[in-house]
């Protein structure tokens, strides 16, 4: 039998298992990217992130004509912010809280405008969103069911932030046996240092809990 596709990655080759691979795009929303939102409330520059959508829909369009399953998250609560720790919502100095009224309606709350998907990335008919309460995109929700269910073993992970929704995700998936591939060019940081040495982190010491490639390396192989 033919060995199964490759990408080339850092520390070595991210094999690509037919069937079993799903494309997780994290939290590419309207409150962390748009200018005014939440994310620049926080005293942010989400110019940082713009950076991220082309290629990040040019993988996206490329995992779609390979037939990949595709995720997409979204942060959020419930509009009575029962799921809100009030560790979480006290959390920072921001101008506006989650559930406050914000340019965007309420802040990162289910439903609102500002919670959604921006338009250049948002979800297709068919595509999985899970709305998942922390940082993580498994914890309190139900995305390892559904991989599973899926048969799904390899995970490619794009969005924001990259040290801290990405890298919680990749930490979550990593102690549940998935193995990760992290794709520079399509994971953004509010902090440009972040944003290098989260990516290092990730492949260090032999790939501690993922790869890192860039979404050319990726393109090449799903063509
Ligand atoms: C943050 C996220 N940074 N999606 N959320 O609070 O990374």
């Amino acid at each position: 039998s033919t060995p199964d596709p490759t990408v080339p990655a850092v520390p070595g080759p991210f094999t690509l298992p037919p069937g079993k691979v799903a494309l997780v795009v994290i939290d590419m929303q309207r409150d962390f990217l748009l200018p005014g939102g939440f994310g620049e409330t926080l005293g942010n520059d989400v110019g940082q992130l713009a950076a991220v959508v082309p290629p990040l829909q040019r993988v996206l369009a490329a995992a779609r004509a390979a037939g990949l399953m595709i995720i997409h998250t979204r942060e959020g609560h419930r509009p009575d912010l029962a799921d809100l720790p009030p560790a979480k919502h006290r959390r920072g100095k921001p101008s506006l809280r989650i559930g406050d009224p914000g340019p965007y309606g309420r802040i990162l709350i289910r439903g609102e405008y500002g919670h959604d998907i921006i338009d250049e990335l948002a979800p297709e008919p068919g595509e999985l969103v899970i709305d998942k309460p922390g940082k993580g995109s498994f914890y309190g929700t139900d995305l390892d069911a559904v991989l599973t269910e899926a048969g799904i073993t390899n995970l490619i992970v794009t969005g924001v932030t990259t040290e801290v929704c990405v890298h919680t995700t990749v930490r979550e998936a990593n102690d549940r046996g998935y193995e990760v591939l992290v794709l520079s060019d399509c994971v953004g940081s509010y902090f440009p240092e972040f944003q290098r040495v989260g990516l290092d982190m990730i492949a260090a010491q032999g790939g501690i809990f993922g790869w890192v490639t860039d979404s050319a390396a990726l393109l090449e192989q799903l063509a």
